[in-house]
């Protein structure tokens, strides 16, 4: 922990520093340390901007408290799904571990707390989580009225529906087709919304069915409940592999998506120092993956690393410690975890999902995965 002293220290040193690029003629009362030799000042810089930065952040409680209360859905197949021993698989998760190796050092150190749509954001609001990865999208309202602020995004996803073959529907039916149709889909989603304004907008009249968590969905949809399921295409991809009976064929539609759904790691806002270590955390995972830089290299490439690598190593010129992050803390995530492909391929290959041609194809690739570079 950071005494109060050194944290004083910190804010008069920046002061004096600000006061100094500003001119001697500022009104600000800049204390004696502006006559600091130059270097000392310049030395002094770094950790002053640390100090500021991650105080009242909750980048120091997590630090303190040593884990990391990471919400998730727990029964979103490939994102996150709680294991029979209690452990929790899936892309979602493992963004978690990301974050608690490049913030604590250890992948390990994740309390995970499964919510429900509609309870997420409160989680967030009441400090029960410390930042969702909870196939949660990106919305103006949400960015704004209800308090989050949003990292890069990690899947690129798109609303889609499903139903059965032996109703009549193909993969080229339409919103249109689903005139009279029971839907069946999540509360406290952008999916119910979406679905609701798309029939409308396509003229079909449909009972929309909402319930609290999806396996009451699927559980209702298989049962003959509702004729269609409707949420993220991914999450209809994976429910697809897992819980398609043998005497039913479920078909997905339209080819294009009702929305667009961009989900990533959502915290609460006007934490800089946190959003930046989340945001960060991804970013190098995105970047390590654009050199080829895996969990099975990684030891070795930051062994001889230079220029951008050589900095997210922790090597000379790394930023990781000018953010409150200890220097080797994206070597730690590549390491205990892996870079963007292979935290994806992992989940998400199995139900299925590939990143060739898809939106989440790296942006050399024709997709939109991209990082602002680390210098
Ligand atoms: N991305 C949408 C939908 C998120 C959502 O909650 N989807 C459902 C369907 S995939 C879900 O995660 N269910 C998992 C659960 O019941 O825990 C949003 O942010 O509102």
């Amino acid at each position: 922990m950071k005494s109060k002293f050194l944290r004083l220290l910190a804010l008069f040193l920046t002061i004096g520093v600000v006061a100094a690029s500003c001119g001697s003629d500022s009104d600000d009362a800049a204390p004696a340390t502006t006559a600091a030799p130059a270097t000392t000042a310049a030395m002094a810089t770094t950790t002053a901007q640390v100090e500021v930065v991650a105080d009242g952040s909750l980048l120091d409680t997590v630090q303190a408290r040593g884990t990391l209360n990471c919400g998730v859905s727990g029964s979103a197949v490939a994102f996150s799904e709680t294991q029979a021993d209690g452990s929790v698989t899936g892309i979602d998760a493992d963004f978690c571990r990301a974050v608690a190796a490049a913030v604590l050092g250890d992948a390990g150190a994740v309390n995970f707390v499964a919510l429900t749509a509609s309870e997420r954001f409160t989680a967030v609001q009441t400090g029960d989580v410390d930042v969702l990865m909870r196939n949660t999208t990106w919305t103006q309202s949400r960015d704004s009225s209800v308090g989050m602020d949003f990292g890069p995004t990690t899947y690129f996803d798109g609303q889609q529906l499903m139903a059965r073959v032996s109703d009549g529907f193909s993969a080229s039916s339409q919103v249109s087709d689903v005139d009279g149709a029971v839907v069946c889909t999540n509360v406290g989603t952008t999916t119910e919304k979406n679905i609701a304004e798309a029939a409308l907008l396509a003229g079909a009249e449909i009972t929309l069915l909402g319930f609290e968590t999806s396996d009451e969905v699927y559980e209702t949809f298989i049962a003959g409940g509702c004729d269609i399921t409707t949420t993220d295409g991914s999450a209809l991809v994976g429910r697809k592999v897992k819980q398609q009976p043998a005497d039913q064929e479920w078909v997905i539609f339209p080819a294009t998506p009702i929305s667009k759904e961009p989900l990533g790691p959502t915290y609460g806002q006007n934490d800089s120092a946190w959003a930046d270590a989340v945001n960060w955390t991804v970013y190098a995972m995105i970047i390590m993956d654009e050199y080829g830089i895996t969990s099975a290299d990684v030891d070795a490439a930051c062994a001889s690393a230079e220029a951008e690598v050589g900095r997210l190593c922790g090597g000379e010129g790394e930023l990781q410690t000018g953010m409150g992050l200890p220097a080797d803390a994206f070597h730690q995530v590549i390491r205990q975890v892996g870079n963007y492909s292979e935290v994806y391929n992992r989940n998400l290959n199995p139900v299925g999902l590939y990143r060739e041609g898809s939106a989440n194809a790296g942006w050399l690739d024709g997709g939109l995965i991209y990082a602002p570079p680390a210098r």
